[in-house]
């Protein structure tokens, strides 16, 4: 089966057997627990909603299917996800190579939360391998990375990555947010785990929080699934079912997204105003041969740089009227943000300023609007 139909069909086969009622729609199963014939053993496939739920089931086996996998796990968000990854597979004394670009949250996660029991981060320019080669010592377990990162779009070379990691017998985990499974499959190109927030493209329209993580590797999703169930960050039925809902059309909505920020890159990148765009569909980003080679398509995110001050940058957005001064990405709707005073200030300032996301970096998540529409919108701002 080819992405578009899986993403329609798998997991939600209507049930035509004697007795099933043939929902083209898989149901909302809101039931907490499941009764049993035989106090041994449960009669059906189900025991406890936490443990097991047929709706997050379906999603489960929806979300594997996209990435290629044979396991899908579903959580409460990206960040559930994350952690619960982290619990699964790390213990007090190892490390991470990261790259030194990664969600604010992320950072967060690892700095503030994690260090606390014992697990080190090194982060590198990963945009280079050899960084991240360099950078392993005789406890790192994980190479953990972004790719293009948020806020900056750079990117790493998934199979030049996962085969040090191979090499060395790391796992390597690929945070596939801003791509989209319809635009890359980090574990085709050899990575061991993918990680969504599918709060973004996955869910598509700015309507719930979750997190997923796909993977091929039986010992490593037993470990997973059993952390899944013994810390609980698991997502309701009705978030299961709106993510389900949403992946029905994720390849139309990513062409979309596309073309639209192309066009809008485009038009940035010629506009006095601007310093600066980062978009990997630019034949000006300086990694456009390598999004070339391991995505199909470039997303709907992009960066930019206005040329002034941190003033400047907020009579922007103000002056806005489509785009919405909103944190978060991948909806329907086009969304516009300051990471410096939004998605990014649990980084220190200082760390900020050396990676490059400065007071007017502008991040954009480029919805489905008319692209027209979009750019007069971005126009009278920048005008004013
Ligand atoms: O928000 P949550 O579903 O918990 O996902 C966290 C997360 C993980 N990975 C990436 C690449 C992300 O962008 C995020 C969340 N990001 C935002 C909310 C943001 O505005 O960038």
């Amino acid at each position: 089966m080819k992405f578009e139909t899986k993403a329609i069909h798998i997991g939600e086969e209507p049930n035509l057997s004697q007795g099933g009622t043939g929902d083209v729609v898989i149901p909302i199963h809101l039931s907490t627990t499941f009764a049993r014939k035989d106090v041994e053993q449960p009669t059906g496939r189900y025991e406890y909603s936490r443990t097991g739920n047929p709706t997050r089931r379906a999603l489960e086996k929806r979300l594997a299917a996209l990435e290629n996998a044979q396991f899908g796990l579903a959580f409460a968000s990206g960040m559930a996800a994350e952690a619960t990854l982290i619990l699964s597979i790390l213990k007090s004394g190892d490390h991470i190579v990261a790259f030194d670009d990664l969600y604010g949250g992320t950072k967060r996660l690892f700095n503030k939360v994690f260090r606390k029991f014992g697990i080190e981060v090194t982060y590198v320019d990963a945009r280079d391998p050899e960084n991240v080669a360099r950078a392993v010592n005789q406890h790192t377990k994980l190479f953990w990375m972004e790719t293009p990162t948020n806020p900056l779009m750079k990117l790493c070379d998934i199979k030049e990555i996962s085969e040090i990691g191979k090499e060395k017998n790391i796992i390597t985990v690929i945070d596939n947010t801003f791509m989209s499974p319809y635009f890359q499959k980090p574990l085709d190109l050899g990575a061991d785990i993918v990680i969504h927030s599918t709060t973004k493209y996955l869910g598509g329209h700015s309507d719930v929080v979750g997190g997923a993580i796909m993977l091929s590797n039986q010992k490593l999703f037993e470990s997973l699934l059993f952390n899944q169930n013994s810390i609980g960050a698991v997502p309701s039925p009705f978030d299961c079912y709106l993510v389900l809902r949403g992946i029905k059309t994720l390849a139309v909505r990513m062409q979309r997204h596309a073309y639209n920020a192309q066009k809008i890159a485009e038009y940035l990148e010629h506009h006095p105003k601007v310093k600066k765009v980062y978009y990997p569909g630019l034949p000006s980003h300086p990694q456009h041969d390598l999004a070339k080679k391991q995505m199909s398509g470039f997303g709907g995110m992009l960066s930019f740089e206005i040329d002034g001050t941190l003033t400047d940058a907020k009579i922007f957005l103000k002056r806005l009227k489509i785009f919405a001064v909103a944190e978060s990405l991948g909806g329907v709707e086009s969304l516009i943000e300051l990471p410096a005073l939004m998605s990014h200030t649990s980084i220190p300032a200082k760390e900020r300023e050396k990676l490059g996301i400065s007071d007017t970096l502008i991040r954009v998540s480029v919805g489905l609007e008319d692209v027209e529409d979009l750019i007069d919108d971005l126009e009278n701002a920048l005008a004013g």
